[in-house]
Protein backbone atom coordinates (compact mmCIF):
# COMPACT_ATOMS: atom_id res chain seq x y z
CA UNK A 1 0.00 0.00 0.00
CA UNK A 2 1.22 2.90 -1.10
CA UNK A 3 -1.29 6.12 -0.71
CA UNK A 4 -0.66 9.41 -2.83
CA UNK A 5 -2.82 11.67 -1.24
CA UNK A 6 -5.96 11.58 1.16
CA UNK A 7 -8.02 14.37 2.23
CA UNK A 8 -11.31 14.74 3.35
CA UNK A 9 -11.55 18.43 3.15
CA UNK A 10 -11.37 18.87 7.11
CA UNK A 11 -9.29 21.69 7.02
CA UNK A 12 -11.65 23.58 5.03
CA UNK A 13 -9.36 24.76 2.59
CA UNK A 14 -8.64 23.23 -1.20
CA UNK A 15 -4.72 24.29 -0.84
CA UNK A 16 -3.93 20.77 -1.35
CA UNK A 17 -5.54 20.74 -5.34
CA UNK A 18 -4.09 23.12 -8.15
CA UNK A 19 -6.97 25.41 -9.73
CA UNK A 20 -10.73 25.13 -9.72
CA UNK A 21 -13.71 26.96 -10.90
CA UNK A 22 -17.20 26.55 -9.31
CA UNK A 23 -15.79 24.78 -6.13
CA UNK A 24 -16.35 25.18 -2.87
CA UNK A 25 -16.57 23.60 0.69
CA UNK A 26 -19.77 23.20 2.17
CA UNK A 27 -20.85 21.06 5.36
CA UNK A 28 -20.58 17.37 5.30
CA UNK A 29 -23.41 16.48 7.38
CA UNK A 30 -26.37 17.32 5.53
CA UNK A 31 -25.24 15.77 2.65
CA UNK A 32 -24.43 12.32 4.65
CA UNK A 33 -20.64 12.92 4.24
CA UNK A 34 -18.03 12.17 6.53
CA UNK A 35 -16.79 14.90 9.55
CA UNK A 36 -17.62 18.45 8.97
CA UNK A 37 -16.48 19.47 5.59
CA UNK A 38 -17.22 18.09 2.00
CA UNK A 39 -16.57 19.52 -1.03
CA UNK A 40 -19.00 20.85 -4.19
CA UNK A 41 -18.51 21.32 -7.36
CA UNK A 42 -20.90 23.24 -9.02
CA UNK A 43 -23.55 22.12 -11.56
CA UNK A 44 -22.68 24.95 -14.15
CA UNK A 45 -21.08 24.05 -16.94
CA UNK A 46 -16.93 23.27 -16.79
CA UNK A 47 -16.55 23.70 -13.21
CA UNK A 48 -14.05 21.24 -12.02
CA UNK A 49 -11.44 21.30 -9.43
CA UNK A 50 -7.69 19.64 -10.28
CA UNK A 51 -5.24 17.55 -8.37
CA UNK A 52 -1.63 17.62 -9.92
CA UNK A 53 0.28 14.42 -9.22
CA UNK A 54 2.98 14.12 -11.35
CA UNK A 55 3.27 10.69 -13.29
CA UNK A 56 2.09 7.90 -12.47
CA UNK A 57 2.13 4.44 -14.74
CA UNK A 58 -1.73 3.60 -12.74
CA UNK A 59 -3.41 4.78 -10.26
CA UNK A 60 -6.62 3.69 -7.32
CA UNK A 61 -8.48 5.68 -6.19
CA UNK A 62 -11.94 5.92 -4.04
CA UNK A 63 -14.16 8.81 -3.00
CA UNK A 64 -17.60 8.88 -1.80
CA UNK A 65 -20.17 11.12 -4.04
CA UNK A 66 -23.28 12.23 -3.94
CA UNK A 67 -24.92 13.11 -7.34
CA UNK A 68 -27.30 16.29 -7.01
CA UNK A 69 -27.57 17.57 -11.05
CA UNK A 70 -27.16 15.90 -13.77
CA UNK A 71 -27.31 18.48 -16.57
CA UNK A 72 -24.15 18.55 -18.11
CA UNK A 73 -23.33 15.58 -16.43
CA UNK A 74 -21.02 14.77 -13.88
CA UNK A 75 -17.29 13.65 -14.41
CA UNK A 76 -13.74 12.78 -13.60
CA UNK A 77 -11.09 13.28 -16.18
CA UNK A 78 -7.46 12.02 -16.04
CA UNK A 79 -4.89 14.01 -18.04
CA UNK A 80 -1.13 12.51 -18.58
CA UNK A 81 1.83 14.72 -17.95
CA UNK A 82 2.18 16.91 -20.79
CA UNK A 83 -1.96 17.84 -20.16
CA UNK A 84 -3.83 15.83 -22.25
CA UNK A 85 -6.72 14.10 -21.75
CA UNK A 86 -6.36 10.62 -21.72
CA UNK A 87 -9.48 9.29 -19.75
CA UNK A 88 -12.66 10.53 -18.04
CA UNK A 89 -15.38 8.84 -16.31
CA UNK A 90 -18.87 10.70 -16.96
CA UNK A 91 -22.29 10.23 -15.43
CA UNK A 92 -24.63 10.09 -18.83
CA UNK A 93 -28.22 11.32 -19.06
CA UNK A 94 -29.27 7.90 -18.02
CA UNK A 95 -26.98 8.14 -14.71
CA UNK A 96 -25.25 5.34 -16.00
CA UNK A 97 -21.08 5.76 -15.65
CA UNK A 98 -19.83 5.90 -19.19
CA UNK A 99 -16.23 5.22 -19.60
CA UNK A 100 -14.03 7.27 -22.25
CA UNK A 101 -10.24 7.04 -23.96
CA UNK A 102 -9.58 10.52 -24.81
CA UNK A 103 -12.77 11.14 -26.67
CA UNK A 104 -13.84 7.91 -27.60
CA UNK A 105 -16.53 5.81 -25.50
CA UNK A 106 -15.09 2.68 -24.52
CA UNK A 107 -17.74 1.07 -21.99
CA UNK A 108 -21.11 1.97 -20.39
CA UNK A 109 -22.39 0.54 -17.14
CA UNK A 110 -25.77 -1.36 -16.67
CA UNK A 111 -26.50 -0.29 -12.97
CA UNK A 112 -27.76 3.63 -12.89
CA UNK A 113 -26.70 5.91 -10.28
CA UNK A 114 -29.53 7.76 -8.40
CA UNK A 115 -29.54 11.54 -7.21
CA UNK A 116 -28.78 12.72 -3.44
CA UNK A 117 -27.90 9.33 -2.85
CA UNK A 118 -23.83 8.72 -1.17
CA UNK A 119 -21.93 5.74 -2.95
CA UNK A 120 -18.21 4.67 -2.74
CA UNK A 121 -16.90 4.92 -5.74
CA UNK A 122 -13.40 3.24 -6.41
CA UNK A 123 -11.52 3.62 -9.70
CA UNK A 124 -8.01 1.69 -10.96
CA UNK A 125 -6.78 3.12 -14.23
CA UNK A 126 -3.81 1.68 -16.00
CA UNK A 127 -3.28 4.12 -19.43
CA UNK A 128 -1.93 1.86 -22.53
CA UNK A 129 -2.07 1.62 -25.64
CA UNK A 130 -2.59 -2.21 -25.13
CA UNK A 131 -2.92 -4.27 -22.24
CA UNK A 132 -4.71 -1.22 -20.43
CA UNK A 133 -7.37 -1.32 -17.75
CA UNK A 134 -10.24 1.43 -16.58
CA UNK A 135 -12.47 -0.07 -14.47
CA UNK A 136 -15.37 1.95 -11.50
CA UNK A 137 -16.72 -0.20 -8.97
CA UNK A 138 -19.59 1.50 -6.87
CA UNK A 139 -19.92 -0.02 -3.06
CA UNK A 140 -17.26 -2.60 -3.69
CA UNK A 141 -19.38 -4.07 -6.99
CA UNK A 142 -17.95 -3.64 -10.16
CA UNK A 143 -20.17 -1.59 -11.94
CA UNK A 144 -18.40 -0.92 -15.65
CA UNK A 145 -14.63 -1.93 -16.85
CA UNK A 146 -12.80 -2.08 -20.27
CA UNK A 147 -9.45 -4.02 -20.92
CA UNK A 148 -7.33 -2.97 -24.25
CA UNK A 149 -6.26 0.51 -25.34
CA UNK A 150 -6.70 2.99 -22.61
CA UNK A 151 -5.02 5.82 -23.67
CA UNK A 152 -4.73 8.13 -26.44
CA UNK A 153 -1.77 9.91 -25.48
CA UNK A 154 1.02 8.97 -22.78
CA UNK A 155 0.68 6.16 -20.67
CA UNK A 156 0.57 7.92 -17.24
CA UNK A 157 -1.63 9.91 -15.34
CA UNK A 158 -0.26 13.60 -14.45
CA UNK A 159 -3.32 15.30 -12.77
CA UNK A 160 -7.36 14.60 -12.16
CA UNK A 161 -10.24 16.79 -12.67
CA UNK A 162 -13.02 15.77 -10.93
CA UNK A 163 -15.74 17.75 -12.71
CA UNK A 164 -14.30 19.36 -16.00
CA UNK A 165 -12.97 21.93 -17.44
CA UNK A 166 -13.70 21.35 -20.82
CA UNK A 167 -16.87 20.10 -21.79
CA UNK A 168 -19.36 18.64 -19.00
CA UNK A 169 -19.32 19.93 -15.58
CA UNK A 170 -19.59 18.86 -11.97
CA UNK A 171 -22.87 18.83 -10.28
CA UNK A 172 -21.89 16.65 -7.44
CA UNK A 173 -20.59 16.58 -3.90
CA UNK A 174 -17.58 14.34 -2.64
CA UNK A 175 -15.72 13.15 0.54
CA UNK A 176 -13.09 11.38 1.39
CA UNK A 177 -10.69 10.96 -1.35
CA UNK A 178 -8.06 8.69 -1.34
CA UNK A 179 -5.70 8.12 -4.08
CA UNK A 180 -3.19 5.30 -3.65
CA UNK A 181 -0.74 4.05 -6.60
CA UNK A 182 -0.50 -0.32 -5.35
CA UNK A 183 -3.47 -1.95 -4.76
CA UNK A 184 -7.63 -1.15 -4.34
CA UNK A 185 -8.71 1.23 -1.76
CA UNK A 186 -11.70 -1.28 -0.31
CA UNK A 187 -14.69 -0.38 0.76
CA UNK A 188 -15.80 1.56 4.68
CA UNK A 189 -12.91 4.12 4.22
CA UNK A 190 -13.42 7.81 6.17
CA UNK A 191 -11.43 10.39 6.93
CA UNK A 192 -11.74 12.49 10.14
CA UNK A 193 -9.41 15.06 11.50
CA UNK A 194 -7.70 15.05 14.59
CA UNK A 195 -7.26 19.10 14.82
CA UNK A 196 -4.55 20.75 17.33
CA UNK A 197 -6.01 21.39 20.24
CA UNK A 198 -3.04 22.62 22.80
CA UNK A 199 0.51 22.77 23.69
CA UNK A 200 3.08 19.28 23.65
CA UNK A 201 5.68 18.40 25.80
CA UNK A 202 8.18 20.55 23.37
CA UNK A 203 7.91 24.04 22.28
CA UNK A 204 11.08 24.61 20.72
CA UNK A 205 10.68 27.14 17.61
CA UNK A 206 9.95 30.50 17.71
CA UNK A 207 6.29 32.18 17.79
CA UNK A 208 5.82 34.73 15.30
CA UNK A 209 3.06 36.44 18.07
CA UNK A 210 2.74 36.43 21.66
CA UNK A 211 0.86 33.60 21.84
CA UNK A 212 1.74 30.01 22.37
CA UNK A 213 3.24 28.13 19.79
CA UNK A 214 0.22 25.86 19.07
CA UNK A 215 -2.17 28.39 18.54
CA UNK A 216 -0.27 29.62 15.78
CA UNK A 217 -0.94 26.15 14.05
CA UNK A 218 -4.63 25.32 15.22
CA UNK A 219 -6.42 27.43 12.77
CA UNK A 220 -9.26 25.67 10.13
CA UNK A 221 -8.83 26.78 7.90
CA UNK A 222 -5.19 28.14 7.87
CA UNK A 223 -3.67 31.60 8.74
CA UNK A 224 -0.25 32.61 7.68
CA UNK A 225 -0.02 35.23 9.20
CA UNK A 226 1.00 33.36 12.69
CA UNK A 227 3.32 30.71 12.17
CA UNK A 228 6.05 28.98 13.97
CA UNK A 229 9.79 29.46 12.78
CA UNK A 230 13.40 28.12 13.34
CA UNK A 231 17.18 28.00 12.15
CA UNK A 232 18.43 25.83 14.63
CA UNK A 233 19.39 21.97 13.82
CA UNK A 234 17.09 19.29 16.01
CA UNK A 235 14.50 22.11 17.39
CA UNK A 236 11.25 20.10 18.13
CA UNK A 237 7.96 21.50 18.55
CA UNK A 238 5.08 19.22 19.40
CA UNK A 239 1.06 19.74 20.31
CA UNK A 240 -1.31 18.25 21.52
CA UNK A 241 -4.51 16.41 19.43
CA UNK A 242 -7.93 15.99 20.02
CA UNK A 243 -9.19 12.33 20.76
CA UNK A 244 -10.68 12.53 17.27
CA UNK A 245 -12.36 8.51 18.28
CA UNK A 246 -14.59 10.04 20.93
CA UNK A 247 -17.94 8.47 19.97
CA UNK A 248 -17.05 7.04 16.95
CA UNK A 249 -17.00 3.45 16.06
CA UNK A 250 -13.82 2.52 14.21
CA UNK A 251 -12.74 -1.11 12.73
CA UNK A 252 -9.10 -0.15 12.24
CA UNK A 253 -7.26 2.81 11.19
CA UNK A 254 -5.37 3.13 7.58
CA UNK A 255 -2.83 5.84 9.05
CA UNK A 256 -2.35 9.42 9.68
CA UNK A 257 -2.38 12.28 6.48
CA UNK A 258 -0.02 14.26 8.02
CA UNK A 259 -0.31 18.17 6.69
CA UNK A 260 1.67 20.85 7.12
CA UNK A 261 2.40 24.01 5.68
CA UNK A 262 5.59 25.60 5.02
CA UNK A 263 8.26 27.91 3.61
CA UNK A 264 11.27 29.74 4.12
CA UNK A 265 12.71 33.20 4.18
CA UNK A 266 16.41 34.04 3.82
CA UNK A 267 18.96 30.78 3.23
CA UNK A 268 17.59 27.97 5.45
CA UNK A 269 20.29 25.54 6.67
CA UNK A 270 17.97 23.08 7.90
CA UNK A 271 14.77 21.12 6.32
CA UNK A 272 11.46 20.52 8.21
CA UNK A 273 10.43 16.83 9.05
CA UNK A 274 6.71 16.00 10.36
CA UNK A 275 7.15 14.30 13.89
CA UNK A 276 4.89 11.83 15.92
CA UNK A 277 5.44 11.68 20.01
CA UNK A 278 4.02 8.42 20.81
CA UNK A 279 5.05 7.28 24.77
CA UNK A 280 8.38 8.75 24.65
CA UNK A 281 9.21 8.20 21.19
CA UNK A 282 9.40 11.00 18.40
CA UNK A 283 9.08 9.74 14.96
CA UNK A 284 10.30 11.75 12.26
CA UNK A 285 9.19 11.04 8.94
CA UNK A 286 10.08 12.51 5.14
CA UNK A 287 11.87 16.07 4.43
CA UNK A 288 9.07 18.32 3.34
CA UNK A 289 9.55 20.29 0.63
CA UNK A 290 9.76 24.21 0.78
CA UNK A 291 9.82 27.04 -1.23
CA UNK A 292 9.70 30.89 -0.76
CA UNK A 293 6.14 30.74 -0.96
CA UNK A 294 3.93 28.81 1.56
CA UNK A 295 2.73 25.75 0.08
CA UNK A 296 1.27 22.58 1.77
CA UNK A 297 2.99 19.40 2.27
CA UNK A 298 1.21 15.94 2.96
CA UNK A 299 3.08 13.10 4.39
CA UNK A 300 1.03 9.34 5.13
CA UNK A 301 2.26 7.68 8.39
CA UNK A 302 0.79 4.60 8.48
CA UNK A 303 3.10 3.02 11.48
CA UNK A 304 2.87 4.31 15.37
CA UNK A 305 6.59 5.11 16.20
CA UNK A 306 6.17 3.95 19.69
CA UNK A 307 4.30 0.63 19.13
CA UNK A 308 6.00 0.12 15.53
CA UNK A 309 1.81 -1.39 15.36
CA UNK A 310 -0.71 0.05 12.87
CA UNK A 311 -2.30 3.15 14.99
CA UNK A 312 -5.05 2.55 17.67
CA UNK A 313 -7.32 4.70 19.09
CA UNK A 314 -6.24 4.27 22.50
CA UNK A 315 -3.21 6.16 20.72
CA UNK A 316 -5.25 9.17 21.09
CA UNK A 317 -7.10 8.64 24.48
CA UNK A 318 -3.22 8.44 25.56
CA UNK A 319 -1.67 11.54 24.48
CA UNK A 320 -0.02 11.11 21.54
CA UNK A 321 1.39 14.46 19.96
CA UNK A 322 2.32 16.02 16.74
CA UNK A 323 4.60 18.36 14.85
CA UNK A 324 7.80 19.56 13.46
CA UNK A 325 11.94 18.52 13.91
CA UNK A 326 14.18 20.50 12.11
CA UNK A 327 16.80 18.48 10.59
CA UNK A 328 20.12 18.99 8.25
CA1 LIG B 1 -15.22 15.30 5.15
CA1 LIG C 1 -1.12 30.13 11.41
Amino acid sequence: MARIFGTGFERNTLDQFDGSTGTTIVPAEPLNLTGNFACRISDAYRSYLKKALGSYPYLYMSLKINIFNINYNPSIFFYDQNGNIIAKIIINDSFNIDLYRGSTLLATGTSPLSLDTVYQMEIYYLPLNSGGEFTVKIDGVENVTYSGDTTPYLENIGSIDFGSKNTYGGGFYFDDLIIDDSDWIGIGHSIISAPITGAGSSAQWTSSTAATNYANVDEIPYSDTDYNSTNTTDALDLYSISDCFDGIDVASIAGIYFNVRTNYEGVPTVSIKPAIKSGVTVGTYATLSQSVSFSNEQVFIGVNPGTLATFTTSDFTNGIEVGVKAVV
